[in-house]
């Protein structure tokens, strides 16, 4: 009985369309189907081995690190640093960049990750997800720098999320659209389920974490009053709202049926000095990078997120991403300040 497109055959079919793959590239994407499987099943045996809860500690970020947090990374830097296909990494859970040990080789990919997002969400047993970025080291002489990572969004070569949910399911794009596959438990197999993911350039559906409200800037603010105003108001039609509080899942539904996310800047944040709540380089550039291949917008509000220049490992930036005519909208809004 012929199960489908396996990703790892469709991976290997894909290394057809690049003259001259090593299969370096291949290798590694598959190191990090491997790791995302690992990590799936940590999160789906969660309180069973005792994997829930606080590990005691905070990320760089100030924020409590779960315990499958930390497992999370260990398992994604074990499933890839061996390979001699990465430089080094960096990730939400480590302050600085991971050099690969001397006793394995080097190679010319840096990965950026997110190994457990919307982690708040483990304990109540709610979708969680892994972000991944993968990007080229300009020289592979010497060790790798932070600078080597602080490279616009438009120079990744790959990008993609494995979403912790009823189902568990890897999205991957290495810039030639968006594909969806669910992992079949019985054979320990990513299965091609989504072929060319598209998002609905319309959308009667926002998410956004309406507690922050007093705190938005005015071109958000009018935007999601007028879907709150409804058929009644200048949209002309009633709008649903989500708010999951784990950006792998909210990003999937908008992949799967249409919508727009926002987690904007807000008078807190910029009261606290920051730029954002969602990091740059390992959650908004990764989905970024997705959503855009899928047909979707990604913003600031002033400007294309996968053109920043990044300034930092974990800087934060404001994202609004989603259907095209709607971020286009709210693009709009704030041009008009
Ligand atoms: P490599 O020689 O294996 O490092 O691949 C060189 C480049 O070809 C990569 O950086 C990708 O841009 C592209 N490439 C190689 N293999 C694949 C693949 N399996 N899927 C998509 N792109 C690939
Ligand atoms: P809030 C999870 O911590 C995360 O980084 C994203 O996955 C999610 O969209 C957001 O933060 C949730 O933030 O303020 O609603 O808890």
């Amino acid at each position: 009985m012929h199960h489908g497109t396996t990703i790892t055959q469709f991976i290997a079919e894909e290394q057809r369309h690049a003259p001259g793959a090593t299969g370096e590239f291949t290798a590694l994407l598959n190191d990090i189907v491997t790791a995302c499987k690992m990590i799936s099943n940590q999160v789906n045996h969660g309180a069973l081995v005792g994997a829930l809860g606080s590990a005691g500690s905070e990320n760089i970020q100030g924020e409590t690190q779960k315990k499958l947090d930390v497992l999370s990374n260990q398992m994604f830097i074990q499933c890839t640093e061996w390979s001699g296909h990465v430089g080094a990494m960096a990730s939400e859970e480590m302050d600085e960049i991971y050099e690969i040990p001397k006793e394995y080789p080097r190679g010319k990919y840096l990965l950026t990750f997110d190994p457990l997002d919307g982690s708040s969400n483990i304990d109540v047993n709610v979708s969680v997800g892994t972000i991944f970025s993968i990007l080229r080291m300009a020289d592979t002489d010497g060790d790798a720098t932070e600078r080597d990572f602080l490279k616009a969004g438009t120079e990744q070569v790959a990008a993609g999320y494995a979403l912790y949910g009823p189902s568990t399911m890897m999205v991957l794009t290495t810039g030639n659209g968006v594909n969806g596959f669910t992992l079949d438990q019985n054979i320990g197999e990513f299965i091609l389920t989504h072929p060319n993911m598209t998002i609905p350039t319309e959308t009667a559906e926002f998410a956004i974490n309406a507690s922050n409200g007093r705190f938005w800037e005015a071109p958000v603010k009018r935007y999601v009053d007028e879907c709150l105003a409804g058929k009644e108001g200048p949209r002309g039609k009633d709008f649903n709202m989500r708010w999951i509080a784990s950006m792998v899942a909210e990003v999937h539904r908008i992949l799967t049926r249409g919508g727009v996310f926002m987690y904007p800047v807000d008078a807190k944040m910029v009261e606290k000095g920051l730029g954002g709540k969602l990091r740059l380089l390992y959650e908004a550039n990764p989905m970024s990078f997705v959503v855009e291949q899928a047909g979707g917008a990604s913003i600031t509000g002033k400007e294309r997120i996968m053109e920043m220049q990044p300034e930092g490992l974990h800087q934060r930036v404001p994202v609004i991403l989603g259907s095209r005519d709607e971020v286009e909208r709210l693009q709009g809004y704030h041009n008009e300040g």
